[in-house]
């Protein structure tokens, strides 16, 4: 990931805003990333500016960092807002113009293995997602190449959770990502995300987990 360390940027997303219409909105993509977002690394640097010893660990470590080793009093604002900022550059990154293309390389042959289909992997999905009460993400997520399905409150992230969980999609069920287009429609908004993910982007993020 670019621009892992502090002081943390809003770097510009790989498309445009209306690049995954009709299924996600260019407003809603507007505002998510440039003010969504932008709030999180503006939190998350304020948060760090005073802190040297934490300005040298990467976004991954602020993530994953047990809460007893952040500074009393800050652990929980540089948790959220460091998931914040993670979970979302995870969720902009791993989407793309609708292709309808599916699953590719590696990542294709374990989701065939384990959910038998990407039909089956996206039912899952979609019930984890409509099963987070509030704000949070469902994730499919690796464990030593083996994939497996959870839920985060807010902004927690997996490898915050637990060490060794290593994401490859991030699905942001927070109302902010769907209530301009979809309303209170979730698991629409779910079948339209399903739509527009970056395979080739998964399957690295996949690769990437073995490192
Ligand atoms: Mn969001």
């Amino acid at each position: 990931m670019e621009n892992n360390y502090y002081p943390f940027v809003n770097l510009p997303l790989p498309y445009d805003y209306s690049a995954l219409e009709p299924y996600i909105d260019a407003k809603t993509m507007m505002l998510h990333h440039d003010r969504h977002l932008q709030s999180y690394i503006d939190n998350l640097n304020e948060l760090l500016r005073e802190n040297p010893r934490l300005q040298r660990l990467s976004l991954e470590q602020l993530c994953g960092l047990g809460i007893g080793r952040l500074p009393t009093g800050l652990a929980t604002e540089i948790k959220n807002n460091a998931g914040g900022v993670y979970n979302h550059r995870l969720y902009f990154e791993t989407l793309r113009k609708p292709t309808g293309t599916g699953p590719v390389g590696e990542l294709a042959r374990a989701i065939e293995r384990q959910f038998g289909d990407v039909t089956s992997l996206f039912g899952e999905l979609k019930t984890a997602g409509m099963s987070v009460f509030g704000s949070g993400y469902a994730w499919l997520v690796s464990e030593r190449g083996r994939l497996g399905i959870m839920t985060t409150a807010n902004q927690d992230n997996p490898t915050g959770i637990k060490r060794g969980l290593c994401p490859v999609l991030a699905l942001d069920v927070w109302e902010h990502a769907y209530y301009l287009k979809h309303y209170n429609l979730r698991g629409d908004y779910i079948d339209d995300w399903s739509q527009v993910i970056d395979w080739d982007r998964a399957n690295s993020n996949y690769a990437e987990c073995f490192k």
